[in-house]
């Protein structure tokens, strides 16, 4: 089957680690396919919290014969492998690996895919359609509005009321981390004062 699977970083070496997850997770049989483009996100946080350092986000493309559990065993793997350090809900980590979508819808006590809040977050739908263009009917219109209440799931929900909802991606090329980086913080205040925030290509 075909696989996406989304993965972020805010702590340590991001790049590094998100394309050392990508080999790893190759080297366990789920041939990685293709590598999106890597973006530079302000952290989605809950109200209150800090807002913790950037994210670099990504998604592979990746063809896996068996089971989405089976899969997401891999993933839970090469997090734990590449030492995940997570001390709390939501808190910053170094390598998280998300079963985005597979060809077809898959529900368990422990996985549901496609995710339950992929159209909701910009940073994981625009990485998801850089390697999934035959996904773009689906889901571009979702990064061309903000969600509507009645589709938040009660943690986006006091997450992202919709007075705060990412209305818009705006994608600039860049040639290095640093040089996306300065072109985010120039707009990661953006999600507070209402303004679209944009998030920055680089490195293909
Ligand atoms: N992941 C989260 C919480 N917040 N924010 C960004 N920008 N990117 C993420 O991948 C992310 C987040 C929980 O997994
Ligand atoms: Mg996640
Ligand atoms: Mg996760």
């Amino acid at each position: 089957m075909i696989a996406i699977v989304g993965a972020g970083s805010n702590l340590g070496t991001r790049v590094a680690l998100l394309r050392g997850a990508a080999r790893r997770l190759d080297g366990l049989g789920a041939r990685v396919e293709r590598v999106a483009r890597f973006v530079a996100t302000p952290a989605l946080v809950l109200p209150g919290a800090p807002p913790g350092p950037d994210f670099v986000n990504t998604a592979f493309r990746v063809r896996f014969d068996g089971a989405p559990e089976a899969l997401l065993d891999r993933l839970l793997r090469v997090e734990r492998e590449l030492g995940r350090v997570r001390t709390e809900r939501w808190g910053a980590r170094t390598l998280d690996l998300d079963l985005l979508w597979t060809e077809r819808p898959f529900r368990s006590a422990r996985l549901v895919v496609p995710h339950p809040a992929l159209e909701l977050r910009d940073f994981a739908l625009a990485p998801l359609l850089d390697v999934a263009p035959e996904l773009e009917a689906r889901y571009r219109r979702f990064l061309r509005r903000p969600p509507r209440r009645a589709e938040l799931n009660a943690l986006d929900r006091r997450m992202l009321p919709p007075k705060r909802a990412i209305r818009r991606v705006e994608t600039h090329d860049a040639a290095t981390l640093d040089d996306a980086l300065a072109v985010l913080s120039k707009n990661s205040g953006a999600l507070l004062a209402r303004e679209p925030v944009r998030y920055v290509l680089f490195g293909a």
